[in-house]
């Protein structure tokens, strides 16, 4: 039986367990990156493991989330985690560099290689060919200090891709295709796999698109072929020397496989407030912008920017409509600037920020009040630009490009002929080498650790007790995301370190009196619906509601990486048996597993009602390893006491 590239890389990165679905393994990790909201937790934690020199073939630390410093935190954060870099031999990625994802891409990405990442986007890499896996910060800082990584094996789903894009269509609208099809659930336990003679007309930064959306998905990762495309993305990099051909055996067989023809795409939109809610531009009409966004680590490649320019080149921005570009890297922005092209963007009224995250998580640029904002990122969750009550529409370049001269979402595809706008091919270009964004660890690299007022001890859980009880302190609904767990915007990402004072955010938005309840009830305990922590992989989500006092959490079902995320935590993670139940729960009541030691290892556990007595069924599905961190009261506990 033929294998899938995915089980290919897997089988070659084996360090325990058998590759069988649903088994836990344990893979090397030859890459990590982090970036800085989740990095200073990394690296706090990191320090409380101590592991010297790190155990991988790279690690680097981005700077790309909080860059607004608009106080002492942001700076301060960034100071600490340069100085932890520079201790256990991780290179740092200065501020001002680019996006995390985009420069892993061109600077150290390879085929085959196996990268771990403390961010949901990290398949981003898979575009190259690599096993490319975000996680909660505490997994990136033991695969930085053991070198591994264990999950369970995924399924595979093949993406069976035919055809080619016409202009106008984009990858964007691949995977917005796909999102439609699959769902933002659609792809929990699995890895999506790229296959198919569609493959060849796609770049290694239109694969990027699709594999960094692929965490839209809920997929553990995304990968793509590599090929003559990956070769020359790779040799335009200057990295030809790490181009490996891989591909999936001939006879390779998935477990699903969903067909796309490429050359049938138009252009689509993923409208408010979730990326799978995806219809064509056409079908939306022409509805009025006000705010147009282009940038994040979905859509900021050079072939994106220049297709924005050329769409802008001579023409003005809508009066009505505000145009932001943020560019993925300093060395994209720089061969725009030598190209003519920045100049054809400002010129036509586009306003050019720092090659960052910035309003992808509403550090800045929060629209205006009940705004519609086209913007190319991959999340439009309520609120996270800042704005509550802003539309958010998730589109391609192209589309943001050509809506931002009409002032109305517009679909290129079928207006720019009568409109007078031409999509020219962009060529490829190569790029000189620059790491004047990045300091190299010092030799002997035993600095101090530079650690600012801000920066707090994280919250560490209890060992698992005879009985575990707490009163029901939230009953939430479907599809619950990171965001609404633990909102981040340019309030609150300056205190990722500090996590006392996040927990007077903690589910805001969606109910302003948890934080105070949960304080009060001193031990709590949250139902949940299904796809429970779908999102980003903070693992605030899950310190935050530990800080709270959380003991476990029953839901109908879980999003991968926050699931880990609460284990990691000591926070224990139930399903429903009977989905019914879910319905007979609501706030105060008390809940209690008595006996937890004893039915830890049980597949059933039962929760009582402490006031009625009635017990309700839920599924423990915890692995062995994930159980023995429950035990231990989390995963530092654990590793600390095996040392
Ligand atoms: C996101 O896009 O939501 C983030 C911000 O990049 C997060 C990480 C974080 O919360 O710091 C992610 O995707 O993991
Ligand atoms: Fe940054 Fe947005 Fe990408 Fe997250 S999704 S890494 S905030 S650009």
């Amino acid at each position: 039986m033929g294998k899938t590239l995915a089980y290919k890389i897997l089988e070659d990165h084996l360090v325990s367990g058998e590759l069988r679905q649903g088994e836990e393994i344990t893979i090397k990790i030859d890459q990590t990156l982090t970036q800085d909201s989740t990095g200073t937790m990394v690296y706090l934690q990191l320090e409380a493991i101590d592991p010297g020199k790190v155990d991988t073939d790279i690690s680097v630390a981005y700077i790309d989330h909080n860059t607004l410093q608009t106080g002492f935190e942001n700076a301060d954060d960034h100071a600490f985690i340069k100085s932890v870099a520079g201790r256990h031999n991780i290179l740092f990625s200065k501020p001002g560099g680019g996006i995390c994802h985009q420069l892993h891409l061109e600077n150290y990405g390879k085929p085959g290689a196996t990268l771990l990442g403390s961010d949901s986007h990290t398949p981003t890499g898979g575009g190259l060919g690599m096993i490319a896996i975000g996680a909660g910060g505490l997994d990136v800082a033991v695969a930085m200090a053991k070198g591994t990584y264990s999950l369970n094996v995924p399924k595979v789903i093949g993406i069976n891709l035919t055809g080619k894009l016409k202009p106008w269509a984009s990858a964007k609208d691949v995977i917005l295709y796909v999102l439609k099809e699959l769902s933002v659930k659609g792809g929990v336990g699995k890895i999506a796999e790229y296959f198919g003679p569609g493959v060849a007309a796609l770049s290694v930064t239109d694969r990027a698109t699709i594999t960094n959306m692929g965490a839209e998905l809920g997929a553990t990762t995304s990968v793509f072929p590599s090929d003559e495309n990956t070769q020359k993305y790779l040799e335009s990099q200057s990295r030809g020397g790490d181009f490996l051909a891989l591909s999936a055996d001939d006879d390779a067989v998935y477990d699903e496989i969903l067909n796309v023809d490429l050359s049938a795409l138009a252009p689509l939109a993923a409208m408010p407030h979730s990326p799978d809610n995806v219809k064509a531009v056409s079908e939306i009409g022409e509805i009025v912008v006000n705010q147009v966004a282009i940038g994040s680590c979905t859509n900021s490649s050079y072939t994106d920017l220049m297709k924005a320019a050329a769409i802008l080149k001579g023409r003005r921005v809508h009066p009505d409509v505000s145009l932001v570009i943020s560019p993925g890297s300093a060395k994209i922005l720089s061969k725009m600037a030598a190209n003519g092209a920045l100049q054809s963007l400002i010129d036509a009224g586009a306003r050019i920020i720092e090659n960052a995250c910035g309003p992808c998580i509403g550090m800045g640029q929060s629209p205006q009040s009940g705004a519609v904002s086209l913007r190319t990122f991959n999340r439009n969750f309520k609120g996270r630009s800042g704005t509550q009550d802003a539309d958010v529409y998730l589109v391609s370049p192209e589309t943001a490009a050509i809506s931002a001269v009409t002032g109305v979402l517009t679909d290129g595809m079928a207006k720019s002929e009568s409109l007078g706008i031409g999509l020219p091919v962009i060529e490829d270009e190569t790029f000189e080498p620059n790491t004047n964004f990045v300091i190299f660890p010092p030799e002997g690299g035993e600095g101090d650790v530079v650690m600012g007022p801000n920066i707090k001890p994280f919250p560490r859980g209890e060992a698992l007790a005879g009985k575990v009880s707490g009163e029901i302190v939230l009953v939430a609904g479907d599809n619950i995301t990171t965001d609404d767990i633990m909102p981040s915007d340019s309030r609150l990402l300056p205190y990722r370190s500090n996590i006392p004072h996040l927990s007077n955010y903690c589910f805001e938005k969606i109910d302003p009196e948890f934080a105070k309840r949960a304080k009060a009830a001193k031990s709590g305990v949250i139902i949940g619906g299904d796809n429970y922590g779908q999102g980003s992989s903070r693992e605030h989500a899950a310190l935050v509601p530990l800080y709270l006092g959380i003991r476990f959490v029953v839901a109908k079902s879980f999003a991968r990486i926050h699931r880990s995320n609460l284990i990691n935590s000591g926070i224990i993670p139930l399903t429903f048996e009977n989905l019914s139940d879910y319905d007979k729960l609501s706030l105060g009541q008390n809940l209690a597993i008595e006996d937890a030691i004893s039915q830890l290892e049980n597949e059933i556990i039962e929760i009582k009602d402490e006031d009625s007595g009635e017990i309700y069924r839920t599924i423990n599905a915890l692995s062995d390893l994930e159980k023995q961190m429950i035990r231990a009261g989390g995963k530092i506990n654990m590793l600390r006491s095996e040392n």
